[in-house]
């Protein structure tokens, strides 16, 4: 659609292109202290994964209408907090929380929202630990400030949902294939706890 290639256009203005890469810099810089620190502590790498992206043009339009907005970049600026996403993948629940925890005490991290789909997981099994902060950006006409949401999870969170996303997403209805992909969210979580079990167990060795 004509929209959609508007929003593609703005997306690509190098002035923005500038600010989420700051954004995103901004954030992995931290998050790559934050791990260096913890895994100290710990003895065992605390971040397996910082991965990032800048929000589609399809995916906003679509969004946007689904929200029953205007369609245009604008109102995604104003209204969609998710234009850059940064995914943190951790080994252990605990550290998902440890990692979050770190992030809310830096003092130029402020925290918008928080969703916490571990300890209340989405119908269809969807887990994860989903951020959305403000950094501040520094530009040549001053300091601004950029939207970022951070989606936390477990290597095993992160299993399911990146299948899950790639396959079924928004893409069917089917009752019984919502059903088994529920069951394997089920049981990927319960070994996933199995594991932490296990790591406790050892660490007392
Ligand atoms: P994409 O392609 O990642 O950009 P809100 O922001 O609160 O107005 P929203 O977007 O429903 O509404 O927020 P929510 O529930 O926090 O979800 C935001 C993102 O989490 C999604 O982005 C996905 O990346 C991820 N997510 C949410 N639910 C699921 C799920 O069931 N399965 C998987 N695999 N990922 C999920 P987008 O915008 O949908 O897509």
């Amino acid at each position: 659609a004509k929209e959609i290639a508007e929003i593609d256009r703005s997306l690509q203005d190098q002035k923005y292109q500038l600010r989420c890469r700051a954004a995103i810099d901004l954030l992995t810089a931290k998050l790559n202290m934050i791990n260096a620190d913890l895994s100290r502590k710990k003895r065992h790498v605390v971040i397996n994964q910082i991965s990032s992206r800048v929000k589609t043009a399809e995916s906003i339009y679509t969004k946007l209408i689904r929200k029953g907005l205007e369609p245009d970049f604008d109102t995604a600026r104003a209204e969609l907090k998710d234009l850059i996403g940064i995914r943190v993948v951790c080994p252990f629940e605990d550290e998902v929380y440890e990692v979050a925890d770190r992030l809310k005490a830096q003092g130029d991290v402020q925290i918008i929202r928080e969703k916490d789909y571990i300890k209340n997981p989405k119908k269809n099994g969807y887990k994860s630990l989903h951020m959305i902060v403000e950094v501040p950006i520094y530009s040549s006409k001053g300091p601004l400030k950029e939207k970022v949401e951070i989606q936390l999870r477990t290597v095993a969170m992160d299993y399911w949902s990146v299948l899950e996303y790639q396959i079924f997403y928004k893409k069917t209805e089917n009752e019984e294939v919502a059903k088994e992909l529920k069951t394997y969210a089920d049981e990927i979580s319960e070994l996933d706890a199995k594991m932490l079990t296990l790591r406790d167990k050892i660490e007392k060795m």
